[in-house]
């Protein structure tokens, strides 16, 4: 099977590209599961929360979408069809709809909570910023840590990607970059991107917008999955390398990734209060952004 990262067309089973571990057999042995999140630097969980819920968040946001115009008149609301050439709808960190009780009701769900609770062996906090994303026709997400954009706080902060609704791999999906959270040969992109705060530095987040570059330069394989359904979750650290596969379809892919970390533990101001500042500065003066390609010619990377 072809899959599409980014703009390369990459074999599922083949070199570039593998199949993420699924940590169901050791779900409820905390322990197992933070030696595989420092070994494999993600947990990808089946059914964590509640399809049912997730379906009604699924719902809740499409109807938004369909109020706004978002949708192709006509076609059934929750298959999110999207008009031609149609391109993201920007929900992120809307409160009007990430707060829906419906929406929190997945991500800030009892599920989440006590997973978190359990795996951190402390008590959770999430931020209150929520990243909701209704992905367009030909869009993807290119390779990024997520440090770059939260890392002003917790060192044991946590993504978790929510798709909002059964996802199979044509409409968008998460893929990993295996060995990049760990690995011997990623150290100096740890030691030089992954010390880098947008806002501070201004420089673009994605390290790349081609997957093929980094494993060619740095080793390992891309690794995702044919298909996540509601409920399933990955969750992974600020220094895991990751991008999606991009969006084949005619279908919005909706996803929410949320941020969880022990509540003891200093916060990313940024990202929590009633209206989070959130990108203060980042592409606020567009002219004063750094193109990535001259950060990493600066970095030696
Ligand atoms: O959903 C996406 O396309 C990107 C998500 C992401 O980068 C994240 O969860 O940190």
């Amino acid at each position: 099977m072809l899959v599409k990262l980014g703009k390369r067309e990459l074999e599922l089973g083949g070199p570039y590209l593998g199949e993420l571990r699924e940590s169901n057999d050791i779900l409820t042995d905390y322990p197992a599961l933070r030696q595989r999140m420092a070994e494999d630097g993600y947990l990808l969980l089946r059914g964590l929360i509640d399809p049912g819920k997730v379906q009604q968040a699924r719902r809740t946001i499409m109807s938004f979408m369909d109020e706004q115009g978002a949708l192709t008149p006509g076609t059934p609301v929750l298959e999110g069809v999207m008009p031609r050439g149609g391109k993201s709808v920007g929900m992120m960190g809307r409160k009007g709809i990430t707060h829906h009780p419906d929406v929190l009701a997945v991500l800030e769900s009892q599920e989440l909570f006590d997973f978190f609770r359990a795996f951190l062996a402390e008590t959770p906090l999430t931020f209150d910023y929520k990243w909701l994303r209704a992905v367009g026709h030909e869009e993807f997400t290119g390779s990024h840590y997520d440090v770059v954009y939260m890392g002003r706080g917790s060192e044991r902060l946590y993504t978790t990607w929510v798709p909002m609704g059964d996802t199979p791999l044509e409409q968008g999906v998460l893929a990993m970059c295996e060995g990049s959270h760990n690995h011997p040969s990623f150290e100096k992109i740890r030691r030089t991107y992954g010390r880098m705060d947008v806002d501070r530095d201004r420089v673009q987040g994605w390290f790349s917008d081609d997957p093929l570059e980094i494993i060619q330069k740095y080793g390992g394989r891309w690794l995702t999955t044919p298909c996540f359904r509601a409920g399933d979750v990955m969750i992974f650290g600020m220094y895991m390398m990751h991008a999606s596969t991009t969006n084949t379809t005619n279908r919005f892919r909706l996803s929410a990734d949320v941020r969880y970390q022990p509540a003891a533990d200093p916060v990313d101001d940024r990202w929590v209060g009633d209206n989070p500042i959130g990108h203060y500065a980042w592409f606020s003066e567009p002219e004063k952004n750094v193109p990535m390609t001259a950060a990493r010619a600066q970095w030696g990377v």
